[in-house]
Order: C-alpha cells, then structure tokens, then sequence
C-alpha cells in the first residue's frame, strides 16, 4: 500500500524553475558568464549558493569573489526571482497537477513537499495550495540540498510515512537521485529522467491510476 506522494515544488507543481532561470540569468549576465537553458538543468533542486557556485565555476569566475560578495549576489539573484514570483497566481499550476492531488486526496493519501527553496512559503500562498499539504520540507528544515536524500527522508518522516512505501514526484535530475537514494519510488517529469521508475513527458501526463498501477508492481519486483 502507499504512505504518501511528496512533490517537488519548482518545474513540478509550478513553472518556477524557468523564473529561476531568467533570475540568474541576469546575474551572470552581469558578469559576462553565459549559461543557457541546457545548462540550467544543472541549477534544478540545488541550492542558492550551491548554484552560484556552479555559474561561477562555469565562467571560471569561482576565485574571483569573497563569500560576502558571493552573499550580495545570491541575494540579488533573490530579488530578480521575487520580482517574477509577484506574478504567480492559481493560473500557474502546471497542468494535470490539480486533478493528481484529487485523485491522491480522493485515496485519504498523505502529501508533502519537497522543496529546498527558501521561497517556497511564499509560491504555496501566489498558487493558493498551501492547505493541500500535510506536511512541507523546505530550506528550513533541511541542511543539505539534492540529490542528498535529507528533503524526502524529511517530509517522509513528517508524514509518519514509509520510504519505500512512498511516492516521489520531480522534474530534475537532482531531485530523482534523492528520492531513489530515499528508497522511494521515483515518478520523473521530462523525458531526460533515466533513473526514474516511473517517467513522463510532462505534468499533463501524471495519471494517478497509472501511477497507482506502476508502483504496485514495483512493490511485487522489490
Ligand atoms: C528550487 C529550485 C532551484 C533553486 C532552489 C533554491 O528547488 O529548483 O533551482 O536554486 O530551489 O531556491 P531559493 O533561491 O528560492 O531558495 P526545488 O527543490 O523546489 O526544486
Ligand atoms: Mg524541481
């Protein structure tokens, strides 16, 4: 049987991840470091200093800086990325990702969050879901960002859930190695997600009774 699904919150519930991008963008862009969408997939699921460090690293910039200017333009970063949040609003919930939480409500299922944003607090409010969740990992209770297991093993625990009786659902590549180091089961969004046990192209295509059906029979293989 099943404890929980625990959704990533950025490229899963809501297109932010592009938001994050465009946020960082402009910042390398400052600096005359050029990263595009490709390299961005990088950035999914990790960290605001974690990925500055990968921008920097990416124009050989990471030397340049001391931790308090990296801190000045991690913050800047933020306030690009709270600029866009302004202009969330319930429109944004992916497709598909209401009638999922229906079905998953609709079987008296648990479902957490996932996310190491800071401003995920924030996103929950702009799309009005933040009742739909039993129990929220976020930035604050967590000290390592994926693919380290720490944020689904957190919100698994908050849940009173079972790892290997739950559901994991992300967008990043980060995000699949986390939940599959969890000894959760993996439902990947995006079809460069190869070590997810259950794959699809994007949010409109999460069927709850396909997943239901997929993480039955891993249960009898496992
Ligand atoms: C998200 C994004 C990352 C972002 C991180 C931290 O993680 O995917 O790109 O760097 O949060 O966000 P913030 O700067 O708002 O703290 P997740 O786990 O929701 O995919
Ligand atoms: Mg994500």
């Amino acid at each position: 049987s099943i404890d929980a699904v625990i959704f990533d919150l950025d490229g899963v519930i809501t297109d932010t991840a592009h938001y994050h991008f465009l946020a960082w963008k402009q910042l390398a862009e400052e600096m005359g470091i050029h990263i595009d969408k490709e390299f961005n997939e990088r950035l999914k699921g990790v960290s605001r200093m974690d990925s500055l460090e990968l921008i920097l690293q990416e124009g050989n910039r990471q030397e340049d800086f001391t931790l308090s200017e990296k801190e000045a333009m991690a913050s800047k970063k933020n306030e690009h990325y709270c600029e866009f949040l302004k202009k969330l609003t319930p429109k944004d919930i992916l497709p598909g990702i209401r009638d999922l939480i229906s079905g998953i409500k609709a079987d008296g299922l648990s479902i957490g969050l996932a996310s190491v944003s800071m401003n995920a607090g924030t996103v929950l409010k702009a799309l009005d879901l933040e009742s739909v969740f039993d129990f929220c990992a976020d930035a604050s209770k967590i000290s390592k960002s994926k693919p380290d297991p720490e944020i689904f093993l957190t919100a698994c625990k908050g849940l009173a859930a079972i790892p290997n009786r739950s559901i994991g659902i992300e967008d990043a590549e980060a995000g699949v190695s986390a939940i599959k180091t969890a000894g959760m089961y993996a439902v990947g969004v995006g079809s460069t997600l190869k070590k997810a046990d259950y794959l699809v192209n994007a949010t409109e295509d999460l069927n709850w009774n396909e997943i239901k059906e997929a993480f039955q029979n891993w249960c009898l293989e496992n």
